[in-house]
């Protein structure tokens, strides 16, 4: 009988420490182990069989559990940062146990968080309106970690709002969003917000074309108006933000430009935009013209854009840019012209776009092909610099031949999407139609060495610091755009799945399910524990944007001024008590209170909220809050804390008393 050694557990069976064999080739060889035991040490073994039988778990299952479970005191060791779609808000997963850890709070209020409820972030979400749409949603699609050398360096978040063409900061010291930057040119975003390899720039890519600056354009005019546009945001390390001054944009053609990567190492300076719809379809259903997806699906090639943005960068600053909307804009005549736009076809409906750790390949997925194409970023790179080009687009961009520009295609199956990397030169496709993971070397580009089928459509796929320049291996996660059967029916809107693959095997090995019960996510990235250093308590007084704020309040220095009808309140909140607790004004007063939590405590959090006037903050440690709101239901409304934070946390209250004008 081969009994095969899975895993030594420590049993303590009265006061003896005993190293058991556990797990077996079948349940019958367990059954035996059960029974077979006479000693007081198999009490422990046997139970364990038993519960495996009792859960009908097989042996495989027990592995998976035993390399996912994290007991508890203990810390995962990665995070996922995954992007929460329709949601608006990023969340934050633990690897290898896929635990929710945290959502953040980003372009849709959040309420625990006091997220758009009054305070201080109220003035962050409205740096992201459109026009007069105070814009409360969002569609997010790809978060982007700081990098450093293209490797995540674990200080910044990015992310897009494919729906209303923004871009969030989100400080990782406190995994709070700082700014949002509103896309003045484009009404829709896709590939964003990737980073350059030193974060120098985050680029936000548009999606269906609209004329610059969203003016109205008959769609008869789509090719002389309508157009396509790259942002680089620059961001400024020092203050952790986007300088908009300092940012411009390129202008692109009018194709649906898809995702987008930055080039690094030996592509360091390039960027990539893979497009679809060539066509430039619009529909027109009504009037019995194809519908866009057919519209969209007739050229064998749509085009790559390949980018030279440091050379864009020195056109810009010398001047050449011509102002659209308030935003720096090189146009195609010049980016075309200079070698900093060019073209090269890519099969059918292509998505994805993934630059390989070593910055010498791009891979590019199609949505009705069944290869992947991997680029040649040198060799891409020597034919613009000689001009080699095989043709014109109708906006006069130079097209580069297909088959000088790549270093090959792998047959993957069917609808390969995206791509990321381990530390062993594979690369990890996910495939939509298939369902499946297909594992390939980016070194020799044969077929797929592995194919791993999960449950169901794979959309995104993450790795293990997968698309730096040093990914980890180890992990690769699987974000399935449905769940079928997976886990306990809720009805017919199914979570989606995130399934953990363990890549550091012979073969790969499908470890857990997470739903993901809140939205629809796009991408995620993945980081190493680490490297992520958040702090533990505010420095009393630090506001939304993490500065000091200067009205902050000190214990002893309450009070209440009044000049006219404004009045201010400052006010503290400490364990368990508001100071003031009692606060009259005058129906028609603008009120602001200004309040700090001047607790020091690690996780001793308060909240605030004024009943029925749609106020609630979240005051961690240390933190300031500014809340201005116009006194407009007299009336009397307790205010309390929303946080359990103590024994005398229901004592935590007071009144807001709003006294009605004379009539
Ligand atoms: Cu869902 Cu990156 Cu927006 Cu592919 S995109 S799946
Ligand atoms: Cu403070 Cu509850």
């Amino acid at each position: 009988m081969r009994v095969r050694t899975l895993v030594a557990l420590a049993v303590v069976t009265t006061g003896a420490v005993t190293a058991l064999a556990v797990g077996c080739e079948n349940k019958h060889e367990a059954n035996q182990q059960q029974q077979g035991g006479g000693s007081g040490n198999l009490g422990a073994s046997a139970s364990l069989a038993e519960l495996m039988k009792a859960r009908n778990l097989s042996e495989a299952d027990v592995e998976a559990a035993l390399k996912t479970y994290v007991p508890t005191g203990k810390m995962d060791e990665y995070y996922i940062f995954a992007s929460g779609g329709q949601s608006g808000n990023v969340d934050v997963i633990g690897v290898p146990s896929m635990r929710l850890l945290k959502v953040i709070g980003v372009f849709t209020p959040e309420s625990w968080q006091g997220w758009g409820f009054g305070g201080d972030s109220d003035k962050i979400l409205d740096q992201g309106n459109q026009g007069p749409h105070k814009i409360r949603w969002a569609d997010m699609h790809h978060p982007n970690l700081s990098e450093t050398k293209g490797d995540y360096d674990g200080e910044y978040l990015f992310v897009n709002d494919k729906a209303n063409a923004r871009v969030a900061v989100v400080d990782l010291k406190d995994f709070q969003t700082k700014q949002m930057v509103a896309n003045p040119l484009a009404a829709s975003d896709h590939g964003g917000a990737f980073v350059t390899p030193n974060t120098e720039y985050v680029i936000e890519t548009s999606q269906y074309p609209a004329p610059l600056g969203r003016e109205y354009a008959p769609l008869g005019q789509f090719k002389e108006k309508y157009r396509g546009v790259a942002i680089f945001w620059k961001f400024d390390r020092q203050k952790g933000r986007i300088d908009k001054e300092k940012s411009w944009a390129l202008e692109l053609p009018p194709y649906t430009q898809d995702l987008a990567d930055a080039g690094k190492l030996d592509s360091d300076g390039w960027a990539y935009i893979n497009s679809f719809n060539s066509e430039m379809a619009v529909g027109g259903t009504l009037e019995g013209k194809p519908p866009i997806e057919s519209g969209a699906s007739q050229n064998d090639m749509d085009y790559l854009h390949v980018i030279n943005w440091k050379k864009a960068e020195e056109l810009v600053n010398g001047g050449k840019a011509k102002t659209i909307a308030g935003m720096r804009v090189l146009t195609m005549d010049v980016s075309g012209a200079e070698g900093v736009l060019t073209l090269v076809g890519e099969p059918k409906s292509p998505h994805g776009c993934d630059v390989t750790p070593d910055g010498k390949h791009v891979v590019v997925g199609g949505k009705l092909d069944t290869h992947t194409t991997i680029y040649d970023a040198a060799k891409m790179k020597q034919l613009i610099e000689q001009k080699k080009f095989e043709g014109k687009d109708g906006f006069g961009l130079p097209i580069m031949a297909f088959k000088e520009a790549i270093a090959g295609q792998v047959e993957i199956g069917l609808g390969p999407l995206h791509t990321v990397f381990d530390d062993k030169g594979n690369a990890y496709t996910s495939v939509f139609i298939e369902s499946v993971v297909a594992k390939w070397s980016y070194k020799d580009y044969k077929k797929p060495v592995e194919k791993l089928k999960v449950q169901y459509n794979i959309g995104h796929i993450l790795a293990a610091e997968g698309d730096t320049v040093s990914p980890d291996g180890k992990y690769v996660v699987a974000m399935n755009k449905m769940s079928m059967d997976r886990f306990l029916p809720v009805g017919p809107l199914y979570p989606q799945n995130f399934q953990l693959v363990g890549i550091d095997g012979e073969k790969m090995r499908l470890l857990a399910d997470m739903p993901l019960p809140n939205a629809e996510p796009h991408y995620s990235q993945m980081i190493k524990a680490d490297k992520i250093k958040p702090l533990k308590v505010y420095k009393v007084g630090t506001n939304a944007l993490g500065e000091a704020d200067p009205t902050r309040v000190e214990g002893g220095k309450e009070r209440v001024v009044r000049n006219g009808n404004k009045v201010e309140v400052f006010m503290t909140a400490i364990r368990s008590h508001f100071t003031p607790d009692q606060v009259e004004v005058e129906e028609g007063d603008e009120v602001t209170i200004h309040l700090t939590s001047l607790e020091t405590a690690e996780d001793q959090t308060h909240g605030f909220t004024i009943d029925m006037y749609n106020i609630n903050v979240s005051l961690e440690p240390g933190k300031h809050e500014n809340i201005t709101f116009k006194a407009d239901m007299p009336g009397t409304y307790p205010m309390y804390c929303t946080e359990f934070c103590s024994a005398l946390h229901l004592e935590m209250t007071g009144y807001f008393l709003v006294k009605p004008k004379k009539r």
